[in-house]
């Protein structure tokens, strides 16, 4: 069995590009794996939050991953700032790090726009995801393939430990799914869909309303050539909704292609818009019945317990490698 690891800011709802590149691994890692999944809260404080707002998306996120289909008896589910072994090890992984390959971080260099006065934590969340994913002894690490560079930074920094102290970490593969790896935004397909974008309708998130998701297809930004191509390169906007299509009906790009063949955008959007909802509304109605049951506490709790018990025997292993403490 291999331990599998991954976890989801509560820097507000989980869309689609969330779902499909993330979420949708996790459920179904879950039947044959050791399956550790965390809301990872402290890295959402890499950037200002209101805590009444972070508290209920903390909540929502661990509703939604239930919701979703992940189910407690199989996978460890809890909420990352419950376990102190993170902050703990990622001091320590700190120190055996470079600022060199910190600066080389997509993610660091578009959230601070090079400002000097960017939270240091924004440049050390890398540090941050490489302790939550050691300190679960991981093996696979379900992503967005957005995080390939964080999966990177983490196998070289575990490597490094290793060559120095002996072996210490097990060396982390991260999972991409192909369909859905990459999701873009609605109004710019030329960047990732995101939680924190200003517009509403650059994303679509679980919670929507039929009304907002239907919006926001239909104002998805797409070409003036009226073919139902996928062409990444010169239709980015089409090629997105057809990677959205195919994700979540199953069917292959070819055969939509070939559906919607003489067909302009309009029909296409339509469909698209009932396929969402049909997948996205059994979700809803799972995240209506569990959000504000007591239930919901007590998974995050029982989740807190089982994953400290691992993470106490890492820090131990680790402060022992490093002759820290007693
Ligand atoms: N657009 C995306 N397509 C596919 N996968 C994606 N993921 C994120 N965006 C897409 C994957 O979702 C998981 C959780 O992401 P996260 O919450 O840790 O933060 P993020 O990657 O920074 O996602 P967001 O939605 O863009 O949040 P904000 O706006 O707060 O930065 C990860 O596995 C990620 O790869």
């Amino acid at each position: 069995m291999k331990r599998v690891f991954s976890g989801v800011q509560p820097t507000g709802n989980i869309h689609i590009g969330n779902y499909l590149g993330a979420l949708k691994q996790f459920v179904e890692l879950q039947d044959s794996n050791e399956c550790i999944y965390c809301i990872v809260d402290m890295h959402s404080i890499t950037v200002p939050q209101d805590p009444k707002i972070l508290r209920k998306n903390i909540l929502d996120v661990a509703a939604l991953y239930l919701a979703v289909g992940l189910d407690p008896k199989k996978s460890i589910i809890f909420v990352q700032s419950d376990v102190p072994g993170h902050a703990e090890l990622s001091w320590i992984l700190m120190c055996n790090s470079y600022t060199g390959e910190l600066s080389r971080m997509t993610q660091f260099k578009q959230k601070s726009k090079g400002s000097e006065s960017a939270p240091t934590g924004l440049f050390t969340y890398p540090i941050l995801m490489a302790a939550d994913i050691l300190l679960y002894d991981t093996d696979v690490v379900p992503v967005g393939n957005d995080q390939k560079q964080h999966i990177e930074i983490t196998r070289d920094i575990a490597e490094r430990i290793n060559n120095k102290y002996g072996k210490t970490f097990i060396i982390p593969d991260g999972r991409f799914l192909k369909a859905g790896a990459r999701i873009m935004s609605l109004d710019d397909p030329t960047s990732k869909m995101s939680k924190s974008a200003e517009n509403i309708h650059s994303r679509i998130s679980l919670l929507d309303d039929s009304n907002k998701i239907k919006k926001s297809i239909m104002k998805a930004t797409t070409d003036s050539d009226g073919i139902v191509r996928f062409d990444i390169e010169n239709k980015p906007g089409i090629s997105n909704l057809l990677n959205i299509y195919s994700a979540f009906s199953g069917i292959s790009i070819n055969d939509i292609e070939k559906k919607y063949e003489g067909i302009g955008y309009g029909e296409f959007k339509k469909d698209l818009v009932s396929v969402v909802n049909d997948s996205i509304s059994p979700i809803q109605k799972n995240f209506n019945e569990i959000r504000n049951s007591k239930e919901l506490l007590d998974i995050l709790r029982d989740g807190a317990e089982r994953a400290n018990a691992i993470s106490e025997k890492t820090i131990k292993r680790v402060k022992d490698k490093f002759g820290l403490g007693l």
